[in-house]
């Protein structure tokens, strides 16, 4: 097995969050870094692409959340070996990435216009996204996006739905998700009671 380290924020949450879990779920040893927000500015030139996660695999360095995912989710034996739904598990990841990267170029705009592009995104993209994924769920089987068992994008969904639902997204109602996907809560809480998951965010809760 490879030396891992894997460095994101110190949240529980976010692009790093998935293959942290991933690595806990398969029992693969790794160093956690956690990143305090005043370190990231001093951080930031030194990685590949001037943004986080990274891992570090055997002292290289590389990037990319859902590049990482795919990695740890082989190692973990969380990722499918076969092709088509292997591809199945991509495409939930790299659209649930879309989200992400729309959100987040809200996130410094000013008040009135955060407002505005985060309404217009939640009544449109979001909403639209959401009723895909649901889709893509229930032509899976109803239970995992792919492979019919827990892969790193059943891990990457977990987050994003979490972050949705958490209200910390002015202007993006907290229950969009519950109205527009409600298979996607149900599927949520799959992922949060699987013992391995509840058991580690017990244990990150006890800390
Ligand atoms: N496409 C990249 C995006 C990475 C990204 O934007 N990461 C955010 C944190 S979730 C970041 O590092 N933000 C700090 C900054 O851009 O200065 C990926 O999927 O890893």
């Amino acid at each position: 097995m490879p030396k891992l380290k894997l460095t994101y924020f110190d949240f529980d949450g976010g692009r790093g969050e998935p293959a942290r879990l991933a690595l806990h779920l398969g029992g693969i040893a790794f160093e956690d870094q956690r990143v305090a927000g005043k370190d990231w500015p001093a951080l930031r030139e030194r990685t590949p692409f001037l943004a986080m996660p990274t891992l570090e695999v055997d002292g290289k360095v590389v990037a990319q959340s859902n590049s990482i995912n795919r990695y740890v989710g082989k190692l973990a034996g969380l990722y499918p070996r076969d092709d088509w739904q292997a591809l199945l598990c991509d495409e939930v990841m790299d659209a649930a990435e879309d989200i992400s990267t729309r959100i987040g170029h809200t996130i410094d705009l000013p008040a009135d216009a955060k407002k505005k592009a985060r309404e217009e995104l939640a009544a449109g993209l979001i909403t639209h996204y959401l009723q895909q994924f649901q889709a893509r769920l229930q032509a899976a089987g109803g239970e995992y996006f792919a492979d019919q068992r827990l892969t790193v994008a059943d891990l990457k969904m977990f987050m994003l739905v979490r972050w949705l639902r958490s209200g910390v997204l002015d202007h993006i109602p907290k229950d969009l998700v519950d109205r527009v996907a409600p298979k996607l809560v149900q599927h949520f809480e799959r992922v949060a009671s699987h013992p391995k998951v509840a058991e580690y965010y017990k244990r990150r809760r006890a800390a």
